[in-house]
């Protein structure tokens, strides 16, 4: 347990005994294993395990825990849930009731809504030198050596480097690349270059209607990924102002997303990438984001 000094609303500190809590958690895979039968006769294996660093807020009925867990093979993992108690309202017992959501108790709705969270990540690899790369897979027809008749579907890896934000910015519904990272100007000693893979686990589905009045307030939501140039006048994506007038935004999460360069090349020390990743539980599925470095 960790006590952790916040400033309230009042700008006065504030102590919170045991905010935090880091322990061990075993992991439902092992980190590795081989049971080999086929030659010789041998098994090895070690059992998984990772560190956590975890907290809580608790928001009227909702307790959400955060967590942060960095695992043994290099990869650090994000991931949030709601607990609590469910939010819910007077159930009428009117048919047009179950258009908001699911009975679950004697006059009680389990009304619909979505709990929707927006993660920055400022990552800088090896260096201030970085690219953002997807990688993908082609088939490529090609004649079976053993049956030259037959054809095999060979996938081949394409690569290419998204070098400005508008290549960046990948909106709910767009398929994401199979594998998407950032990567570094230093090397790896057989010449690839170091990099870190991202992963996004989260609920697909648009956040609001974009003709709404508040959309552009809540406009991140429009995006399952954006990486963006780091700028200190770009530090959130949302604003405290938007619980008084939300009609009426001070700033737009969209305005960043403005064609700017991401190319390693011009990078100077203010600008490490800014990855933007949202993520969206249901009740019962949590999200989670993971950074696995490429070898
Ligand atoms: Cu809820």
């Amino acid at each position: 347990m960790v006590d952790i000094h916040i400033l309230v609303g009042t700008g006065a500190v504030q102590l919170l005994p045991g905010a935090v809590c880091v322990f061990e958690e075993a992991q439902g895979l092992p980190l590795r294993r081989h049971h080999n039968h086929l030659e010789s006769y041998f098994y090895g294996g070690l059992a998984g395990s990772a560190l956590v660093v975890r907290s809580v807020s608790s928001v009227g009925n909702y307790d959400y825990i955060w967590d942060f867990v960095l695992h043994p093979n290099g990869a650090l993992e994000g991931r949030v849930h709601a607990t609590g108690y469910i939010n819910t309202a007077f159930l009428s017992g009117g048919e047009e009731s179950l258009l908001f959501g699911n009975r679950v108790g004697e006059r009680v709705l389990g009304a619909v809504h979505t709990h929707a969270f927006h993660f920055k990540l400022d990552l800088d690899v090896a260096g201030l030198k970085n690219w953002v790369v997807a990688e993908d897979v082609v088939f490529k027809p090609v004649a079976a050596p053993w049956s030259p008749e037959h054809q095999l579907q060979r996938p081949q890896l394409t690569r290419q480097v998204l070098g400005r934000e508008d290549l960046t910015a990948f909106s709910l519904g767009n398929p994401l690349p199979r594998y998407l990272y950032l990567a570094s100007d230093q090397t790896n000693v057989w010449g690839h270059q170091r990099g870190y893979r991202i992963q996004i686990h989260s609920p697909l589905g648009i956040h609001m209607p974009l003709e709404s009045d508040m959309e552009r307030a809540l406009s991140w939501g429009r995006y399952q990924l954006v990486v963006t140039r780091r700028k200190e006048e770009e530090s959130q994506s949302s604003s405290i102002y938007y619980q008084n007038d939300i009609w009426t935004p001070t700033m737009a999460f969209a305005d960043f997303i403005n064609n700017e360069t991401l190319l390693g090349e011009v990078a100077s020390s203010s600008s490490c990438r800014t990855w933007w990743l949202g993520l969206r539980p249901a009740s019962c599925i949590s999200p989670m984001l993971r950074m696995s470095p490429t070898l």
